[in-house]
C-alpha cells in the first residue's frame, strides 16, 4: 500500500521505540504519551484510580529512598523485583486503595520512570496503558498537536508490548493523525498481528517471560485489559496527576 505524503499542516503521530531514541526527536510543542505496559504506566493508572493524590517519578533508587522519611509511599522496582526496604514494588496489585488513598507516591522503575523523565519537556506529557486506552484515545482525538508515542522498552532496547500498544493507539487515531514513520507502520502491523490473542502474543515478549520466571504472570493478564479506567495520568510540574475532565 502506498504511503500518504505529509501535507503541510497535517497532524502527525510518531513512535519512539526506545528511550535511547528520544534525543532524535523534537519534543517541543508536541504531546508525549509514555508507555510502559509491563508495568509502570499500568500501575500508575491503578494508583491514581485507587485514590493516590499524585505520583512523583524519580530516576534513581537513592532519590526514591530520600523520600522515605515523610508522608510519601515509596515504590522502587529493578529488574522486575521490588527493591528491599521500599513500601511497594511495581505490581498493579500493590497499589490498593488501602495503601495509596490520599497519599503521594514516589516511584522509580527500571524503564518507565526514566522514559517519563526524558519526555517531560514535551508540551504535554501523559501516560498510556491498555487500561486507559479508551479515554486516552478519546482525548488524543480532540488535540491539535503532533503526538509522540514513547515506548519505555527494556534498558534502552526495543520491546514488544509497548510497541503493540503504540500500534493499538495508532489504529484508533490514524483517521485524524498521519502516520509517516516506519516505526508507526510497524507498530500498527504488530497490533494487527497480536490483537486477537493479545495475552498469547505478549507472552512471547522477553519481559513477560521474565514475569513467568518470577511467578507474576497474573500481572501480565491484568495489564492487558482494555479500557478499564478513565484515568489519564498527566505530568504537571514534578507530579503525575489525574487529568481533569476535558
Ligand atoms: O521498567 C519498568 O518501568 C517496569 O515497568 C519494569 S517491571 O514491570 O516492573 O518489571
Amino acid at each position: 500500500m502506498a504511503r500518504k505524503i505529509k501535507l503541510k499542516g497535517n497532524l502527525q503521530v510518531q513512535v519512539i521505540l526506545t528511550p535511547g531514541m528520544i534525543p532524535l526527536y523534537d519534543l517541543d510543542g508536541k504531546i508525549a504519551v509514555v508507555i510502559d505496559i509491563l508495568r509502570a504506566t499500568s500501575s500508575m493508572c491503578v494508583a491514581l484510580e485507587n485514590g493516590a493524590v499524585d505520583i512523583m517519578p524519580v530516576e534513581s533508587v537513592e532519590e526514591a529512598r530520600s523520600f522515605k522519611i515523610g508522608k510519601f509511599v515509596c515504590a522502587a522496582e529493578r529488574d522486575g523485583k521490588k527493591v528491599e526496604g521500599f513500601d511497594l514494588g511495581n505490581s498493579p496489585f500493590d497499589y490498593t486503595e488501602k495503601v495509596v488513598k490520599g497519599k503521594s507516591v514516589v516511584m522509580t522503575t527500571t524503564n518507565g520512570t526514566q522514559a517519563i523523565n526524558l519526555s517531560r519537556f514535551a508540551y504535554r506529557m501523559v501516560t498510556g496503558a491498555f487500561l486507559n486506552i479508551d479515554k486516552l484515545c478519546e482525548w488524543l482525538l480532540v488535540q491539535d498537536r503532533d503526538i509522540l508515542l514513547v515506548c519505555s522498552g527494556w534498558k534502552n532496547k526495543f520491546n514488544l508490548e509497548d510497541t503493540i500498544f503504540a500500534g493499538a493507539v495508532i489504529s484508533r487515531i490514524k483517521h485524524k493523525f498521519e502516520v509517516n514513520d516506519d516505526a508507526g507502520i510497524m507498530a500498527e502491523n504488530l497490533w494487527d498481528t497480536a490483537k486477537d490473542n493479545l495475552f498469547g502474543y505478549v507472552m512471547k515478549a522477553a519481559h513477560a517471560q521474565r514475569f513467568e520466571r518470577l511467578g507474576i504472570e497474573r500481572d501480565v493478564k491484568f495489564c492487558l485489559q482494555l479500557g478499564t479506567t478513565d484515568i489519564i495520568p498527566e505530568m504537571v510540574g514534578n507530579y503525575l496527576v489525574k487529568m481533569k475532565k476535558f
